[in-house]
């Protein structure tokens, strides 16, 4: 029988071979239950799973296991996000096709997931790179395109001379490329846009509806659309622009600060700067130097605070006396605002930078609370705080809100021209989202240059533009541009020679709609509306922060998009996120600095002082810090050698066990340990059970028995809830809880009337508490303990609500009527114990101040009230 050592390996083989051949986590889409759509962030091929995918897919196997035994028609699909670069910088280095080597990889990939025991549906896989995905990528484009969602615009890119590529901003480095080492140059090109911003205010209306997100994200994506709410002003020129403008329009989030401007600042990209530059050769140095740094947010951000005065002035709109001095600035951006501003030195870091070192006045207008008006100044750092305006005329003693809607209300009735000096305007930081990627392995953009007809979408029937196979590496740029003939195509609309687009889509866009695709994934247009509307929005969704932002945006457009275009009709894809947590392990150093793997160090441990040494050469090692496990500091942890050794359910047992899922976890030798033990102390205790014949009933159990019994139920009440909060380190908690109270009545008096009934329920629920977690193990145990058919596929047990109530009662006190606090007290007690208990009570006490209370009622077995 069980007393042999639990064989991992043979048995975790055998299940998830029974569990194949059975079908058992096929979903159909005409199941009448209630659905359940629980879905991880699919990966990208890379080669091997990590340790983070082992945490992140246990999860979501978790929450998909127990949700079926709810009874949920559960869909929990599986796929890979495999188009981009990786693939084609191993095409460069090693001469393999990308599509051979993405394949391989999730070949390897697919095996090493399985080996887990993920109640996936693998019928429902795909790959991004499957012609059958992309093609109906191609088709949702297309329709995006008709509705008027898509649309072409020139754009600066950064550009590798060396490489002849487009990079992404996070590609440029110190303003070189990341590969080539070249100095980065800014070309516009005309791109792919997506209307993202269309939605700017809908997407961040919506976030209020994501209760089931984390509040983290949340914020984080309110900031990234960046909703401000300002004013437009026009500042006169004391004498016409060059460009022939009478005034520089500007926006502010901060009028209430216009007493304290200083200077105007234009950006590198305005028309006025540009037109100044023709005459100004030391502006035309400077504009050029700006576009070599680049225009994104974050290079600009960290740049020096650099400009050159134009010459130009403009007249103070509340005091036509002050006249402002116009400078080009390298912190300016063309597409946010007007791409001009104001520059308030006192209250802004970026514009005190710049006026401390073109010497430019820095005045004081917002006064923090407190501060002594006479000597409050601002040396080096600007003060963005609250508090009452002052050195600003009219409004002097005003609240900043106050003030900023004093000058709003009074510049918009100022009329200079023929309009209103001002207008108040809501800006959003969204941008649209440039698609274009200059690229061989994504998904082709289906339009069509024709010289006489312009842009033509492909036709539908044409579909897919496949990618082409023979394609070669050796050149730097976009394989596409170089191909002898794949760009050569009829026009779709006059039939005469035309050209392919060569820019593929933004692998984001990949990921933007898979959720949908999975609910019918053969289906030969993207989506099937109505199954796609009953299956979305996903449920839970499980991955990591560092989605947070574009990956998550991007998929809630998408989703409003489709919605546009007929495929689905639902606003929002995800209903509950949860981002997990990272698998975290020390570290270490040899003597010569360079990085040693785990693998190659041997640890002793003596008087609690733990060193290090390396295995082969004896010499010492440094233990570093505990770090998110990385190739680069070689401190990882391969899932197949845990799986190979002590087996899948010890590893996804560990992963989950140590800490919250929300909360980093630290991967230790002792901790899988402890995890393996665990596994065989379960093994033995069933073992021990089912050799003891089930017999008896509930109604006998009394004593030691009924204890077990109260604490099985307790313990499968609160899994329950555990699970359904994603509380999986507490379910485990419980499930060692549980164990321990089982071995005491196996190893106690065996006279204890209903003992063989009270240990196999108890046996039974353990098992089924575990088997979320440990889904091989548990379904040996089932066996063994006699369970019906599989557990996988048996429903959650009910906890029998009579074992769950306790002897004790909780009494909530309040004093004066407000509820202060609770009194723990056994059922039975009397008026009178209660009383003398509540008033013993610290907080009540405290209250009291030494004095009796004026009142004191027992409502009995409901509440306390105390008057003081
Ligand atoms: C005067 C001022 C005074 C400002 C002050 C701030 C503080 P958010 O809140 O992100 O919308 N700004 C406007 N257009 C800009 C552009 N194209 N490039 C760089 N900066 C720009 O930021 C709005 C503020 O950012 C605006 O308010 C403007 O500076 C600046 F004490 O106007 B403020
Ligand atoms: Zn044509």
């Amino acid at each position: 029988m069980a007393t042999e050592r639990y064989n991992a390996r043979e048995v975790e083989a055998r299940w998830r071979k029974v569990w194949n051949e059975k079908n058992v986590f096929v979903t159909q889409n005409d199941d009448p239950r209630d659905k359940y759509y629980v879905l991880e962030m699919f990966p990208y091929p890379s080669g091997r799973i990590h340790m983070g995918h082992v945490r992140n897919y246990a999860m979501g196997d978790v929450v998909a296991r127990y949700k079926r035994a709810r009874g949920f028609n559960v869909l929990h699909p599986m796929g890979w996000d495999a188009f981009g670069m990786p693939a084609e910088n191993a095409a460069m280095q090693n001469k393999v096709h990308p599509r051979d080597w993405t394949y391989e990889n999730i070949a390897t990939m697919r095996d090493q997931l399985k080996s887990m025991g993920l109640s996936l549906d693998w019928s429902r896989e795909f790959a991004t790179c499957d012609v059958e995905y992309y093609m109906q990528q191609q088709r949702l484009f297309l329709k995006f395109l008709e509705a008027g969602l898509v649309y072409r615009k020139k754009s600066k890119v950064n550009w590798d001379p060396v490489d002849m590529t487009v990079l992404a901003n996070e590609q440029v480095i110190d303003g070189r490329g990341w590969r080539s080492g070249a100095l980065v140059e800014q070309r516009e090109l005309t791109q792919w846009f997506f209307r993202i911003s269309d939605y700017s205010e809908d997407l961040l209306e919506a976030i209020e509806t994501l209760d089931r997100w984390p509040e983290k994200v949340r914020l984080m994506q309110k900031n990234w659309i960046g909703k401000s709410e300002g004013l437009r002003v026009r500042f006169e020129f004391t004498a016409p622009a060059p460009t022939g403008d009478n005034d520089l329009e500007i926006f502010t989030t901060r009028p209430d600060t216009l007493f304290g401007a200083s200077f105007m600042g234009l950006s590198p990209d305005h028309p006025i700067s540009a037109k100044l530059a023709e005459e100004n050769p030391t502006l035309k140095a400077f504009i050029d130097e700006c576009r070599r740094v680049g225009t994104s947010e974050e290079a600009i951000e960290k740049a020096e605070k650099t400009g050159v005065d134009t010459g130009l002035r403009v007249k103070h709109p509340l005091d036509s006396s002050i006249e402002l001095p116009v400078y080009v600035a390298n912190f300016i951006l063309m597409d946010y605002g007007t791409g001009a501003i104001f520059a308030c030195p006192a209250h802004d870091q970026r514009d005190l930078d710049f006026a401390r070192k073109y010497g430019l006045p820095v005045r004081p207008v917002v006064l923090p609370k407190d501060a002594d008006p006479a000597t409050f100044d601002v040396a080096e750092e600007a003060y963005t705080d609250d508090g009452t305006i002052f050195n600003s005329g009219f409004l002097d003693g005003m609240s900043i809100t106050d003030a900023k809607e004093a000058v709003a209300a009074k510049l918009e009735s100022v009329t200079i021209g023929n309009s209103a000096q001002a207008q108040r305007q809501i800006n959003y930081r969204l941008r649209d989202w440039g698609i274009s990627r200059q690229r061989y392995w994504g998904c082709p953009i289906p339009v069509v240059h024709c010289d006489d007809c312009g842009v033509v979408p492909e036709k539908s029937e044409n579909l897919p533009v496949e990618l082409p196979s023979d394609i070669d590496f050796d050149k730097p740029g976009n394989p596409l541009d170089r191909h002898p003939t794949w760009r050569n195509v009829a026009c779709p609309s006059c039939g005469k020679p035309a050209r392919r687009e060569t820019d593929t889509m933004d692998t984001f866009v990949d990921s933007s709609w898979y959720f949908a695709r999975f609910t019918a994934p053969r289906c030969e247009e993207p989506t099937e509306p109505q199954t796609a509307t009953d299956w979305l929005p996903v449920d839970q969704y499980i991955g990591g922060i560092e989605h947070a932002i574009l990956h998550l945006l991007y998929s809630r457009f998408f989703t409003r998009a489709m919605q546009k275009v007929g495929a689905v009709d639902l606003k929002e894809p995800f209903k509950g996120l949860f981002t997990q947590g990272m698998v975290v392990h020390e570290t270490y150093k040899g003597a010569d600095g360079k990085w040693l793997s785990p693998a190659e160090i041997t640890i002793s441990d003596s008087d609690g002082k733990r060193t290090a040494v390396h295995t082969q050469n004896g010499s010492a090692v440094e233990i570093g810090s505990i770090e998110k496990m990385s190739k680069s500091k070689k401190n990882t942890i391969d899932p197949t050698d845990i799986i190979d050794t002590y087996g899948a359910d010890t590893a996804r047992w560990f992963m989950l066990s140590d800490s919250p899922p929300e909360r980093d976890v630290i991967w230790t030798e002792e901790g899988v340990q402890g995890a393996w033990r665990f596994v065989q102390r379960v093994w033995r205790l069933v073992g021990e059970i089912s050799e003891i014949a089930n017999s008896g009933s509930a109604a006998q159990a009394s004593g030691a028995a009924q204890d077990l019994r109260k604490a099985a139920h307790k313990a499968l009440a609160v899994t329950s809830n555990d699970l359904d909060n994603l509380g999986f380190n507490r379910v485990i908690a419980r499930a060692y809880d549980l164990v321990n109270q089982i071995s005491k009545v196996l190893n106690g008096a065996t006279d204890v009337p209903g003992r063989a009934f009270a240990l196999h329920e108890a046996g039974r629920i353990l098992v089924q508490i575990i088997g979320p977690v440990m889904p091989h193990l548990a379904e040996e145990c089932w066996k063994e303990l006699g369970g019906e058919g599989l557990l996988c596929e048996t429903a959650w047990p009910v906890a029998d609500d009579s074992l769950l109530v306790d002897d004790t009662i909780i009494y909530p006190i309040q004093i004066n009527g407000k509820r202060r606090g609770e009194l723990t007290i056994a059922k039975e007690a009397s008026k009178e114990e209660v009383e003398a208990a509540t008033l013993a009570l610290d907080f009540v006490q405290k209250s009291l101040e030494g004095n009796a209370p004026k009142k004191l009622i027992v409502v009995p077995q409901r509440i306390v009230n105390v008057v003081v």
